[in-house]
């Protein structure tokens, strides 16, 4: 999704954009990584390519979520290093922050306190690239950088209920509702927790922002100022779809973090800001969605 949407952005930017598919080389493997760094000379790098999932995946593969993102970080950095790359762009995320922290959550919160227990596997990985990019700018004066965005949703997300985060499973799970005329929509936990959400092309225009303009061996967070409980986000899902059965809250189902919304100031500083309001995002993406669906493609 982040990738997809990265490339569609840089379309607008007189670069030319080397890719390779996962098909084609495994970012895993560190000798075909820095293999394929070195043949290709980037001038820059934007490590976008993750292991994600939603919370009951982070639950239930820890250790292939923390192996694959922190082979991907290592690889990745330390190849980009070998082959010269100036600039490095390594994408964290909102859940490497502790679960207490006080919120709107400042860059600063870092390692301040013990981390969320659904997506500690995830998390330390992450923790691991920010630590990377930084030492690695200690150490050799790379100019690599690590940008936070808070939860994302958009075209080519994961739709599958039971690995894909909050939005695209309630898609997929109310549209079917709707389609099959199924009575009610199970919501797991208590629907009180708050995210914030972004859609993934404002992610992709704020990277090439950041890649622009910023240089820190600080991370710098990346949000769009939208929260919304659970519930809220249920309920708006339910009108856009159309669906007018019930929705039920499994509280059996975990909750993950109470509430997380980052604090951007940074960001807007830089003269940046979202441009994606979340009810027209979310139209958008599920437009895209039954568009996927009737060409096979949705995953
Ligand atoms: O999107 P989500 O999995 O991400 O869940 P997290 C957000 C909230 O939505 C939780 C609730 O309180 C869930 O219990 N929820 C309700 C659902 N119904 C559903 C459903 O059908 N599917 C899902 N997935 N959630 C993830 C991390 O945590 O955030 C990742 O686990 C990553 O590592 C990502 O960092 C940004 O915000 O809880």
């Amino acid at each position: 999704m982040v990738g997809q949407a990265i490339l569609r952005r840089l379309e607008h930017e007189p670069c030319e954009v080397l890719k390779i598919t996962h098909d084609e080389l495994d970012l895993t493997r560190q000798q075909d990584t820095e293999n394929w760094i070195e043949s290709t000379k980037p001038d820059v790098v934007i490590i976008a390519a993750a292991k994600v999932g939603g919370i009951g995946a982070n639950m239930n593969a820890p250790a292939e979520f923390i192996y694959q993102n922190m082979a991907i970080a290592q690889n990745v950095i330390h190849g980009a290093y070998k082959a010269g790359v100036e600039k490095l762009l390594f994408l964290g995320s909102s859940c490497i922050y502790p679960r207490e922290a006080k919120q709107p959550i400042t860059e600063d919160c870092l390692l301040s306190a013990p981390l969320e227990l659904t997506n500690e596997a995830y998390a330390i990985a992450k923790i691991a690239g920010v630590k990377l990019a930084q030492f690695y700018r200690k150490q050799y004066g790379c100019d690599y950088i690590s940008a936070m965005p808070t939860n994302l949703y958009g075209p080519n997300d994961n739709f599958d209920p039971e690995t894909g985060h909050v939005i695209p499973a309630l898609i997929h799970k109310i549209h079917k509702a709707k389609k099959e005329e199924i009575a009610s929509v199970a919501i797991w936990g208590t629907g009180a927790p708050s995210r914030e959400f972004m859609h993934v092309d404002d992610l992709a225009d704020a990277l090439v922002h950041v890649l622009k303009q910023y240089s820190s061996e600080n991370p710098i967070n990346i949000g769009s100022g939208e929260e919304l409980s659970i519930m809220e986000t249920a309920k708006l899902i339910q009108d856009i779809i159309g669906y007018d059965g019930e929705l039920v809250y499994n509280s059996l189902k975990p909750d993950g973090v109470p509430r997380k919304i980052l604090d951007s100031s940074k960001l807007y500083g830089l003269g940046w800001k979202p441009t994606i309001a979340l009810k027209e995002g979310l139209e958008q993406t599920y437009t895209w969605y039954c568009d996927a669906l009737s060409h096979d493609k949705a995953r």
